[in-house]
């Protein structure tokens, strides 16, 4: 890890000029100074600068009633607290680009109207067809005409030129970044046409997510993160060597790992390398409370609140990132460990307004080497729908779970990897590991229900939702994506104990 780690450190110092979002924002004073207002550092100084600006700007007023001049400026320039106020890059900073010549140059040509309510009227005819004219100006410079029509998504979205939103939640997500960058460069999709949307939420204090976020999207966007990687796996691999490895993966399938390394091993598709059409970094915590250890959030009780704020970040992002000229929207979780680079195409060819491909994970030998994983991608049964009558209307059905006794059929338990992967079943709710949409759904109001909406929330209310609202919403039983595999605490102790008896024996 070491080795890794300093690795790391000196692809950040060669980076030339990079800075994370908020130094360049446009409404953070510039310097040092600055930071004074800053919540995170200098909580309590605010209020006391101030004050003391305040202050000083009285006693500066009263004095210059006396004295007058410049002398009294400075002195009413103690050191700290009128530091603050004679840093002009402070109060220049939001004028500072502006230059009269260059704002003059584009007023020339302006033409203002003043135009009655009866407007049409008091215009000459002549004046009216110039005034036409020049609003079709002002209107083709300023509007965006956009026929959604166009938008509506096909089957053949690559071949059609569409436009996939592809969203990423992320939340204490640094280990599994290099892991869904991979992905995002396997996806064979055409890479111009997907506009990656990224939000990071509610990470624990100390978290890197975001700053790891920014700087590989920069390598992606620079077509070098393979290479990156390259390196970055060469230092892991020595590490492993020196027998530093996971001590899980002694009791992992040798075919399933064998698989893994394949499938992260050159060669690549031919556009791996190709940037994507764009990268939107968001950050916006929502109050997420819950813990993102395997054990923490998988609790029965915690699952509808977690969902919910889910739900919040989900609609949050779709809201800010989603633009007229998408046709699709594809949702991913960061932590999959195996997927087809062509899963976009082959969800798309379905003809489904919603489709979600089956998820399994991989287990330990001595638990059965696999497992079905995303129980949220179901058939209504009339055993939840009786069961959904006694529950309180806010109460959120957890599927997975002995308190829950739905019957349903579940995506994940109908597999069979021996038949065709292009198989569809109809569903109700849907799981959010991977989720292709039709755009339209959400210009239409479909959304991640971040409150109860038919005892269900977020994903599996989505698909509710989609379903209510007369889409169609599918799934393929035999098409799969592997989700990591993170060992439970109970999983630790077996291997803990396992190994204990391999020292003894
Ligand atoms: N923005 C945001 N992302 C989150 C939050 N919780 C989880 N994520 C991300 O959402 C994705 C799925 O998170 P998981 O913790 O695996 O949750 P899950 O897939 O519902 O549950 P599992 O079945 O345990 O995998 C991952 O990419 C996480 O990083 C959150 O509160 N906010
Ligand atoms: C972008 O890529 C070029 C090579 O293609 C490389 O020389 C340059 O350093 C890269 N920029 C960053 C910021 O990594
Ligand atoms: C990348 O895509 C190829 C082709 O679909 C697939 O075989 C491979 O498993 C994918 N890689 C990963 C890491 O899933
Ligand atoms: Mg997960």
């Amino acid at each position: 890890m070491a080795v890794l780690w300093s690795l790391k450190k000196k692809l950040k110092k060669n980076e030339d000029g990079y800075k994370l979002p908020t130094a360049h924002s446009k409404l953070s004073p510039k310097g040092r100074k600055s930071s004074l207002f800053s919540r995170s550092s200098h909580r309590k100084l605010g209020p006391w600068v101030l004050l003391l600006a305040v202050g000083a700007l009285f006693w500066y007023m009263s004095s210059k009633a006396f004295d007058g001049g410049k002398e009294v400026i400075k002195k009413v320039a103690p050191p700290t607290k009128v530091d603050v106020l004679e840093d002009e890059a402070y109060y220049d900073f939001d004028f500072e680009d502006i230059d009269p010549q260059i704002v003059e140059k584009f007023d020339e040509g302006v033409q203002h109207y003043l135009i009655t309510q009866f407007g049409d009227d008091v215009l000459t005819p002549e004046d009216g067809e110039i005034f036409e004219k020049e609003q079709q100006m002002l209107l083709a410079s300023t509007v965006e005409k956009y026929d959604l029509s166009v938008f509506s998504g096909s089957s053949q979205g690559a071949e059609n030129g569409e436009h996939v939103l592809l969203c990423v939640p992320l939340r204490d997500a640094e280990k599994v970044l290099p892991l869904m960058f991979k992905h995002l460069m396997n996806l064979t999709y055409p890479h111009e046409l997907i506009d990656l949307a990224f939000l990071v939420s509610d990470c624990s204090e100390g978290d890197r997510t975001l700053d790891a976020l920014i700087s590989y999207s920069r390598q992606l966007q620079n077509g070098t993160l393979s290479q990156v990687f390259a390196e970055m796996d060469q230092a892991t691999a020595e590490q492993v060597n020196k027998g530093n490895e996971k001590l899980y993966l002694k009791y992992m399938s040798p075919d399933y790992l064998k698989t893994v390394e394949q499938a992260f091993s050159p060669p690549f598709h031919e556009n791996y390398d190709k940037p994507f059409r764009s990268v939107q970094v968001f950050q916006k915590d929502f109050g997420q409370m819950i813990g993102q250890g395997f054990s923490d959030r998988h609790a029965v009780k915690v699952q509808g609140i977690r969902r919910k704020f889910m739900g919040r970040a989900r609609n949050w992002l779709t809201a800010n990132a989603l633009k007229p000229y998408h046709s699709w929207v594809y949702w991913r979780d960061a932590d999959v460990e195996l997927c087809p680079g062509s899963v976009i195409e082959d969800l798309m060819s379905k003809g489904y307004d919603v489709v979600v491909p089956n998820v399994w994970r991989p287990l330990p030998e001595f638990l059965s080497g696999e497992q079905p994983y995303d129980l949220n991608s179901w058939m209504e049964s009339t055993e939840a729908l009786q069961l959904a009558q006694n529950l309180d209307e806010d109460d959120v059905i957890v599927e997975g779970y002995a308190e829950y006794p739905t019957y349903r059929v579940h995506l994940a338990y109908i597999r069979d990897p021996t038949q065709d992967p292009n198989n569809i079943v109809d569903l109700d709710g849907v799981g959010g590991v991977s989720i292709l949409a039709k755009a339209e759904l959400f210009r239409r109001g479909i959304q991640f229900p971040a409150f109860t909406f038919e005892n269900h929330a977020e994903t599996e209310a989505f698909g509710k939702m989609a379903r209510k609202m007369g889409y169609r919403v599918g799934g393929l039983p035999h098409y799969t994506l592997w989700h990591i595999y993170e060992p439970s605490d109970d999983d630790l102790r077996e291997i803990a104990n396992k190994e204990r008896e391999n020292r003894r024996g």
